[in-house]
């Protein structure tokens, strides 16, 4: 991961949230529905607290392509809340598992370089088509919801081939246009992003979204990221979910456990890359998306909770 998109922090407009709960009966309302998770005074401590910041700086919330598989309806709850309490997440999805399913299905076999997908132009035609109707999915079981939700499937994510040679059309993000969540926030709509990015010629590219949502973290420099998946956190050798890290205590202790495996650790890198060009008081969740409210207004929260 890397930073150099110095330019896009000016583009970053402060915009109150426009349906921000700042009548005191309805937060009162709100806060005795809540306090089934926690209690009361905690709840209306963090949601006063997500209340004041601007709209664009509340919450990344990367959707890997198995929860929107899986877990929809627990997703569309979590984030319609979110809305009905005034805050307004930014999504970012994959795909994964759709398109290698559809991938398979079109007989085009799957090859990947250090988990990113080798993609031939014939691969990308399905790519674009996947990454479109998943988007859609979304943004239309949220808007049954009665959530107000955007589709943005691209113009925000310019990019360049990562390295056509080895992955054909893959892309690197090379600049974040934040015109059109912005645009979404003024509105008071989820913003609900695909990760294609293009190149200044046009060239629509795969891109990781998992790469795609730091790159959008580090322009946006939102106080939470929460990564939303099925196995609901970070974990431990036996399977269980890690509580919380502090990266600046236990970082070089975890990664010298034999139990951390390939995967984990990349995850863990990962995320201390991430938290490292933002601010002290951001941190990082990864959670199920039926415990996203949880997490998001209780002090014992549920998943992995990093912050450095
Ligand atoms: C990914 C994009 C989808 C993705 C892919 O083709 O699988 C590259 O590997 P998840 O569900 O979040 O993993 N792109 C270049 O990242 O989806």
């Amino acid at each position: 991961v890397h930073h150099p998109h110095p330019w896009n922090r000016s583009l970053v407009t402060p915009i109150l949230s426009p349906h921000a709960v700042h009548d005191p009966q309805t937060r009162q309302t709100i806060v005795r529905l809540l306090s089934s998770m926690g209690s009361a005074k905690e709840i209306s401590q963090y949601l006063k607290r997500f209340s004041q910041l601007d709209a664009a700086r509340f919450a990344v919330v990367k959707v890997g392509g198995a929860v929107l598989r899986d877990d929809l309806d627990a997703l569309v709850s979590s984030l319609a809340f979110l809305q009905d309490v005034g805050l307004t997440p930014i999504v970012i999805h994959g795909a994964g598992p759709q398109l290698d399913a559809e991938l398979s299905a079109a007989g085009i076999e799957k090859k990947t370089i250090d988990g990113l997908r080798v993609t031939s132009p014939e691969a990308l035609a399905i790519v674009r088509r996947v990454f479109h109707a998943q988007n859609l999915k979304l943004v239309e079981a949220l808007q049954a919801a009665d959530a107000r939700a955007t589709s943005i499937v691209s113009g925000v994510f310019e990019a360049d081939y990562m390295d056509r040679e080895r992955f054909g059309l893959v892309g690197e993000v090379k600049r974040v246009d934040l015109a059109p969540i912005q645009a979404s926030l003024q509105a008071g709509s989820i913003p609900v992003i695909a990760s294609l990015g293009e190149t200044v010629g046009g060239q629509i590219l795969n891109v990781n979204a998992d790469f795609a949502a730091n790159e959008l973290v580090q322009v946006l420099q939102p106080y939470k990221i929460v990564f939303l998946t099925g196995t609901g956190g970070l974990l431990d050798a036996d399977g269980q979910v890690i509580d919380s890290i502090n990266l600046s205590t236990e970082y070089d202790h975890l990664m010298q456990q034999p139990w951390i495996e390939g995967g984990m650790r990349v995850k863990i890198e990962q995320i201390k890359d991430l938290l490292d060009g933002l601010p002290q008081a951001s941190s990082v969740s990864i959670t199920r998306p039926d415990e996203l409210a949880k997490e998001l207004f209780t002090h014992k929260g549920s998943g992995t909770l990093v912050r450095r």
